[in-house]
């Protein structure tokens, strides 16, 4: 789970420094674009699985991910140390979340509490493990579509938006290994008509976003120290959205947080992929309002319209 490394910091310094601290605290139809290439990866998410090849190319791919579902999914991947099996995660990364959320959602702990627990659970190599992205939020019925490079290696794939009753998509079964061979793809990174360059501060927008089809290149240049990474997702917007609501969704940690049903229709995006490295997303938009916005950083919203 992307968050977890940095939480894992964060409980440390949180233990240190506060720990006496108490916590206050009908859809349109958009079927995302094809880019021009010869490596397309297909995931089906529904409720609650991914079925998606368990082994493939290393460089560019563009991954397409039907939502069969009713929730909203993602996929995120991890990229696992050497000596560290998909097992490992699962009974390591993935139990310490529960362990942590469990107490949290029950009210028993505040959030700096749910850090602490957290920390003293994640296992010590989960700071050699490398996020590497993955397509963001899609609702139901929805595509993303989204062009990214890995490297060979073995990853895991999972959702982590929660179920009604609090309990992540990843472990009622959205969990995947993925080995990225040695063999890699000839392909060449899209062209995008449209950039986005998230650093801590800022969303900076180059090029024009346009009715039809898009593709929007997401450059990673900047990620907090603590905390979460930069991402971004897409969202319709509409007379019933409201911000504030999105706002508290998108942060995990709020009783509610990406819980379906979420608060808009969300169209894909990007995850998190180390400093320096560049996704590509796809969008089919049509005149009408939208907006970009983030796990990280909270409350990141950035509208814009379509003419
Ligand atoms: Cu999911």
């Amino acid at each position: 789970m992307k968050t977890l490394k940095y939480m894992a910091i964060l409980a440390i310094i949180m233990s240190v420094y506060v720990s006496c601290k108490s916590d206050k605290k009908e859809t349109p139809s958009h079927e995302a674009v094809e880019v021009s290439s010869d490596n397309i990866i297909n995931v089906i998410a529904k409720d609650f699985t991914f079925t998606v090849d368990s082994v493939i190319p290393s460089g560019w791919s563009t991954f397409r991910m039907k939502n069969t579902g009713i929730m909203e999914h993602f996929f995120f991947m991890t990229k696992l140390p050497d000596s560290i099996t998909f097992d490992d995660y699962v009974s390591g990364v993935g139990a310490a979340f529960g362990k942590t959320w469990n107490p949290y959602k029950n009210g028993d702990v505040d959030k700096a509490g749910a850090y602490g627990i957290l920390g003293s659970n994640l296992p010590a190599w989960y700071a050699n493990a490398t996020l590497m992205g993955g397509i963001g939020m899609v609702s139901g019925g929805q595509m993303g579509v989204t062009t990214m490079k890995l490297t060979p290696g073995n990853y895991v794939m999972e959702c982590y938006i929660k179920a009604a009753n609090g309990q992540f998509h990843s472990e009622l079964g959205m969990i995947n290994p993925i080995t990225v061979a040695e063999e890699a793809t000839q392909m060449s990174p899209p062209n995008a008509n449209a950039e986005i360059t998230l650093t801590n501060e800022t969303m900076e927008l180059k090029g024009d976003l346009l009715v039809g089809d898009n593709i929007i290149a997401v450059h990673f240049n900047e990620h907090p120290a603590i905390g979460l990474g930069n991402d971004i997702h897409l969202i319709k917007v509409d007379a019933n959205t409201n911000m504030d609501d999105v706002t508290f969704w998108m942060d995990w940690l709020n009783i509610g947080g990406l819980t379906s049903p979420g608060p808009a229709v969300f169209l894909g995006g990007a995850h998190e992929m180390p400093v320096g490295f560049t996704a590509y997303f796809n969008c089919n938009l049509e005149s009408g309002d939208y907006a970009f916005v983030a796990e990280t950083p909270i409350g990141r919203i950035k509208t814009f319209t379509i003419k």
